[in-house]
Order: structure tokens, then C-alpha cells, then sequence
């Protein structure tokens, strides 16, 4: 499979040296953010992580090759593509096989990711189990990927567009384990409470590596969540937010939205219906998130000297 991997040039110096290495999503680039906030965003973020002293590696598919770090024009290119399609494990052998250009979502960053050795991750928020998943059937692939594939995602929780509570019960079911960084709670994305707790708090770098190469020295294959509360001067308000997201989920239901369209529909309404400040505090999550993960990779790479 090795075959199908393509590092950068500046990823490939830092698998040379050894390097602390996070990976991230590009279909936050494609289907999450509109341009060119987008793509500004993904090189801010990228920047933060390598002045924390890790190297960041976007992951996208491209021409056949899933790309391990991305140019700045494939950046652009992500960033402005409509026909970018978004992958996830389904989805990644036509996108190969059929050359066409695809954004990795949580649960296909996380595959390519471990193909690449890379053992962290950094996203805005997960995918998780819908509300009205009992008709709907709606779990976003990202869960089951979290059971099965080694790699630690850090996030700032899940959007209150979903089912919380559900979405931690599905991953107790499978064996994910979620820590919290700095507070009991888990964080709802736009907010720092979402009103369930996390399993664990481990607060620093040292201790959440610590936590995760012990689940893997274990042999307990799959993903850890390390869900980092958006700052406080950043996150929105609740009943705001809260009211927001019932009007936009009433528009997808009452627009028979559906699949993987589900998404970023409602992310793209929620923005229009705040009149942008979502997305301002979507991206201060994301580079907060940046800062969580370059350091908790720097700590994981001291445990596999
Ligand atoms: N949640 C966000 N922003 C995002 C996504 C989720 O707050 O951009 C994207 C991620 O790529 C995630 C995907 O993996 O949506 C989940 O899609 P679905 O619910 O269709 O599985
Ligand atoms: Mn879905």
C-alpha cells in the first residue's frame, strides 16, 4: 500500500529525522470553511505547528496518490475545487482508482495517516451519531474509525448538531476512550461544555502520551479523542448557538438533506444564520487544537525513542 503514498518534500525530511509529525484534514478545507477563509486557515494552522516545533502534514488525494503534505497551490486547489469530493473509508478506493481530487474527512485522515506512521492528528470537530439516528441511521464513518485505526485526534469535541450523548455512548461501546484536556467536561465545538464529561482529564502533553502509549503498548488497537475546550474569549454563546442549530436542522430535515451531504450543509447554514462568527470561532478552535497536538506529538515522540 506503500504505493499509493506521496510525502512532500518537508514531510519527508522529517520521517528522515525523526521528527514529530501531525497530521490534518482537508475536508475541513473543502466541505467546511468557505474560500478563501479556507485556505488561509489551513496554512495559519500548519504555521502554528511547526513553530511549536512538529511539522504539520495536510492529507488530501490527488492524481492517484494520497498526498502526505501539501503544497501551497494544492492547498489552494482544495480550497477552491467544487468537484473536491469528500472521502471517507468508502470513498477512498474510487478516489484513488479513478484519479479524481478528494478531502479526507476525520475517519480517512486517520487511515492514510496510520498508513504514513503518523500517530496524531488535529481537526475542529468529529463526526458522530446524528440525532434522529434511530430512523435516520446517520453515524458518521468517524466513529467506527476511531474503534479500529491507531491514531489520537485531537478536537474540540462534537457540534451540538448532533446527538452528544449518543456519540460518547457509541464510542464506549467500542472501546474509544475520551480524555479531557483542562477541564472535566466534554466541549460541545462552539462552546467549552456540552454538559457530559469526558472519561479522563489529563490536562498535560506528558500525560495524555502517556495515556496513549500505554492503550497501545497494550495492543488495544484504535483511536483516542483528546477533546480541547475552544478558548473562552472565542466560543459563542450557548442559547444563541443552541437556537441556531434547531433552525438549521428543521431546514435540512425540511429539505430532505441526506448522507454524507448532512455535513457541511448544516455547517454552511450555521455560518450564514450567525452572519460569520461561527467560522471565526470554527478557526480559533482549530489553531487552538494545533497547539494541543503539536505538543502532544513532541511528547509521543519522546516514548518511541
Ligand atoms: N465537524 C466539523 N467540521 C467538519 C467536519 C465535521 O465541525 O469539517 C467534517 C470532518 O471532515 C468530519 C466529517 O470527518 O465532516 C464528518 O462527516 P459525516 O458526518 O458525513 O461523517
Ligand atoms: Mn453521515
Amino acid at each position: 500500500m506503500q504505493q499509493f503514498l506521496l510525502y512532500s518534500p518537508e514531510v519527508a525530511a522529517a520521517r528522515a529525522a525523526g521528527k514529530a509529525i501531525v497530521a490534518l484534514e482537508s475536508t475541513i478545507i473543502s466541505h467546511g470553511m468557505p474560500y478563501p477563509q479556507n485556505v488561509q486557515m489551513a496554512r495559519e494552522v500548519e504555521q502554528i505547528i511547526r513553530d511549536a516545533g512538529a511539522v504539520p502534514a495536510t492529507i488530501a488525494i490527488i492524481d492517484g496518490k494520497i498526498c502526505i503534505g501539501l503544497s501551497e497551490p494544492q492547498l489552494e486547489l482544495l480550497g477552491t475545487s467544487p468537484d473536491a469530493m469528500k472521502v471517507s473509508r468508502r470513498d477512498l478506493p474510487f478516489v484513488l482508482a479513478q484519479r479524481k481530487l478528494g478531502a479526507t474527512t476525520v475517519a480517512a485522515t486517520m487511515i492514510c495517516a496510520e498508513l504514513a506512521g503518523i500517530s496524531v492528528f488535529v481537526t475542529g470537530g468529529i463526526g458522530g451519531v446524528h440525532r434522529g439516528a434511530e430512523t435516520s441511521f446517520d453515524i458518521s464513518a468517524d466513529l467506527q474509525e476511531l474503534a479500529r485505526t491507531s491514531v489520537a485526534v485531537v478536537c474540540a469535541g462534537v457540534k451540538s448538531i448532533l446527538d452528544i450523548g449518543l456519540t460518547l455512548e457509541y464510542l464506549e461501546t467500542y472501546g474509544v476512550p475520551v480524555v479531557s484536556v483542562g477541564q472535566r467536561g466534554f466541549p460541545a465545538f462552539f462552546t467549552r461544555e456540552s454538559g457530559f464529561n469526558a472519561d479522563f482529564q489529563l490536562d498535560t502533553p506528558a500525560q495524555q502520551a502517556a495515556f496513549i502509549h500505554t492503550k497501545w503498548q497494550l495492543g488495544l488497537k484504535g483511536g483516542v479523542v483528546v477533546s480541547n475546550p475552544v478558548p473562552a474569549s472565542e466560543a459563542m454563546p450557548k442559547a444563541e448557538i443552541d437556537a441556531i442549530t434547531e433552525q438549521a436542522l428543521q431546514e435540512a430535515g425540511a429539505q430532505g438533506i441526506t448522507g454524507k451531504q448532512v455535513t457541511p450543509f448544516l455547517l454552511s447554514r450555521i455560518k450564514q444564520l450567525t452572519d460569520g462568527r461561527s467560522l471565526a470561532t470554527n478557526i480559533a478552535l482549530v489553531k487552538n487544537n494545533a497547539r494541543c497536538g503539536a505538543a502532544l506529538a513532541l511528547a509521543l515522540a519522546m516514548h518511541a525513542q
